[in-house]
């Protein structure tokens, strides 16, 4: 399940490689069906994004894995954590997971760079993993990339957003990218794609007529100097530094409110 080394080139190169099977779309829908009531509840539109009244809404939760054990399962599978130990090294942590939720009619989510900073700095060696819960394709809204972007920087790609969903009809190129950089990254539910945090990507609008529904699994390696304001998973490995606060037990929903009380899902969020 290591990633061949043709693969490991392919994301040197492209800064994404995939699309790679976690399960079948039949297993895929079980998991989504599980899911479904946490997302029912606790999805919301981003920060700073107004709900709209006709649907077509872009809804996200973020680090649901920190309370909901099926997204701790879902994180810790082989499939995912041996290709990305073939990347990142043995020892891995999972940091984040947002999942991106976007109802039919739904905009863009605009071009941009996952610039994860810690302390100021650009200290975070992300590799994220985008998981279909559903088929999506281009039609539906499925997640673009632009290959070979994580070598050049947001303003050198003319993108000017960290972020931004928008009620845009279209995903435009950016100015300078040339068409066969961008790349529609379609996916089977019960598959994903591993990217780079610098890779340029966003999603067009969804024309499809059921939600379309992936989880961003964010990980780094267990070494890594940055530091986290919340507990981090060990998903591979051992964290050697013993740096890093980790939620050591397969979480319970108990765990929401501990958060929660704490203030930190608010606070450290930005989406
Ligand atoms: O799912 C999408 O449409 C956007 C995903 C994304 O921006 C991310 O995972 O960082």
């Amino acid at each position: 399940m290591r990633l061949q080394r043709a693969e490991q080139e392919r994301f040197a190169a492209q800064g994404f490689v995939g699309p790679f099977d976690l399960c079948s779309a039949a297993q895929m829908a079980v998991w989504r069906a599980r899911l479904r009531p946490l997302l029912q509840r606790h999805a919301r539109p981003p920060r700073g994004v107004k709900p709209r009244s006709d649907g077509g809404q872009v809804r996200v939760l973020s680090d649901a894995h920190l309370y909901e054990p099926l997204v701790w399962d879902l994180a810790r599978m082989p499939a995912v954590v041996e290709r990305l130990a073939s990347l990142l090294g043995p020892d891995l942590l999972l940091w984040r997971s947002v999942f991106w939720c976007k109802q039919p009619g739904s905009g863009t989510v605009g071009w941009h760079q996952d610039l994860f900073r810690s302390e100021g700095k650009l200290a975070i060696k992300t590799v994220s993993c985008w998981l279909a819960l559903v088929d999506t394709d281009r039609a539906g809204g499925c997640v673009q990339l632009l290959s070979g972007s994580h070598k050049r920087t947001e303003t050198a790609l003319g993108i000017d957003s960290p972020y931004a969903t928008s009620d845009r009809e279209v995903l435009e190129l950016p100015a300078g990218v040339a068409a066969e950089d961008r790349v529609a990254m379609e996916l089977r539910a019960g598959q994903f794609f591993l990217f780079d945090q610098l890779t340029a990507h966003g999603s067009g609008p969804h024309h499809g007529e059921t939600e379309r529904v992936g989880l961003a699994l964010r990980y780094v390696p267990a070494d890594t100097a940055a530091s986290f304001q919340r507990p981090c998973v060990l998903v591979r490995g051992k964290d050697r530094s013993g740096r890093h606060a980790l939620l050591r037990n397969r979480p319970t929903a108990l765990n929401r409110w501990r958060f929660e009380a704490r203030g930190l899902l608010r606070r450290w969020m930005p989406r």
